[in-house]
């Protein structure tokens, strides 16, 4: 159809328009996903702004190919050269194709495991915020859960030693929390006590010990809080700092469900240790389906932390041998070839490990009930493709 008068073509125009609007929908996609990332790191304004993780980007780039495929159908079937004029009924199709898909994959995205740049300048400062949120927990598993900035592990925070930590804690949950560093050597009744909601409180020390640790609410009963969510992890590089490697952060948590939906805690299954999921950084399964990678050969480091509450992580690689295990993080000594080695409730261990051959390798807690609950990952070397069945 054309514009009497102006010798314009419908199709053009809606065209035009469906352009117009994808643009606006992957602009709008990637300020959430920026701002998403900026809360996560519990970045305050004007600090680093946190760019987008790699599976996110993959996110937006399959939107952008799913925008340029619509447009080009639009193109070819209601272009100025086609002498038909069976009307754009494709277009709205096509955009509402675009947006579905940038929903579904931005709530399929994986928590980045990517060890984020350790922090600049003599003093570290973030704010981390207590949160409620529902958030998906396994694959159609939603979960009523108590946050740091909105997301289960809360921020990983990677100092170096020597800087002073500066954190601002906010609780904007329903009833008091709580701060609580492995990283530091602080008074305990001053620095980690329960803040009300609507409160805030700024805690401080210097990061003098290197290692990785592990920090979570321990407000009463902590058991409770840790398994809603509470928790995080905190890398201190040392002054020397270890050999370089592409290096993963893995924080593994215990989900206790009630039946309800989105599901609350079943505070009589966390008391007999009988969590529902067990996770690598708060989802089951995520990393199965959005592997790590590692080049051949290359130094690949696992920082674990094990927020527990309860259960033990024997960390095994599935078709690998670690080079180095430093026992609970101890920086200045570490075991050799090392199959299996625990990660304690509230301890943490690094782990690292080369892989001479391509393949689809696994990352695995080897109380396999616990794989079988979440607790399982896959590494893709080289180019291979493909995931560990679970
Ligand atoms: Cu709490």
């Amino acid at each position: 159809m054309l514009f009497n008068g102006f010798g314009i073509d419908a199709a053009w125009v809606t065209a035009s328009a469906v352009l117009l609007v994808v643009a606006w929908l992957l602009a709008w996609g990637l300020s959430l996903e920026a701002r998403d990332e900026r809360e996560r790191r519990g970045e305050r304004r004007g600090f680093a702004v946190g760019v987008l993780t790699p599976s996110r980007g993959r996110a937006v780039a399959v939107a952008a190919a799913l925008t340029a495929v619509g447009l080009g159908a639009t193109w070819a079937t209601h272009g100025p050269a086609s002498s038909t004029s069976t009307g754009p009924a494709a277009v709205p199709a096509h955009v509402a194709l675009v947006a579905v898909s940038m929903r579904r994959l931005h709530h399929a995205a994986a928590e980045p495991a990517a060890l984020p740049p350790v922090a600049r300048g003599r003093v570290v400062r973030l704010t981390i915020t207590v949160e409620d949120r529902v958030l998906e927990i396994a694959p159609g598993v939603r979960y009523a859960a108590w946050t740091f900035n909105g997301h289960v592990p809360g921020p990983v925070i990677h100092a170096r030693q020597g800087q002073r930590v500066e954190v601002m804690f906010r609780n904007h949950g329903t009833m008091p929390h709580s701060l609580d560093f492995h990283s530091a050597r602080i008074a305990p009744d001053k620095a980690y006590r329960d803040v009300a909601p609507g409160r805030s409180l700024r805690i401080s020390f210097v990061a003098e010990r290197p290692g990785v640790y592990l920090y979570h609410c321990v407000t009463a009963p902590a058991v409770g809080h840790i398994a809603n969510g509470m928790y995080g992890a905190m890398i201190v590089d040392p002054i020397h700092p270890l050999p370089p490697a592409q290096s993963y952060v893995l924080t593994a948590g215990e989900w206790y469900t009630d039946h309800s939906s989105p599901a609350r805690l079943d505070f009589e299954k966390a008391m007999a240790m009988t969590p529902d999921w067990a996770t690598f950084n708060g989802r089951a399964f995520q990393y199965n389906d959005a592997p790590l990678h590692a080049a051949r050969n290359e130094h690949v480091r696992f920082y674990v932390v094990n927020a527990g509450p309860n259960l033990v992580v024997p960390f095994h690689l599935v078709g690998g041998i670690f080079d180095r295990a430093y026992v609970d993080g101890d920086v200045t000594h570490w075991l050799r070839n090392v199959q299996t080695t625990d990660v304690a409730p509230g301890g943490a261990a690094i782990f690292d490990a080369r892989f001479p051959v391509a393949g689809v390798y696994g990352f695995v807690n080897h109380a396999f009930a616990n794989a079988d609950k979440g607790e399982i990952g896959t590494l893709l070397v080289g180019s291979a493709r493909g995931s560990m069945s679970h």
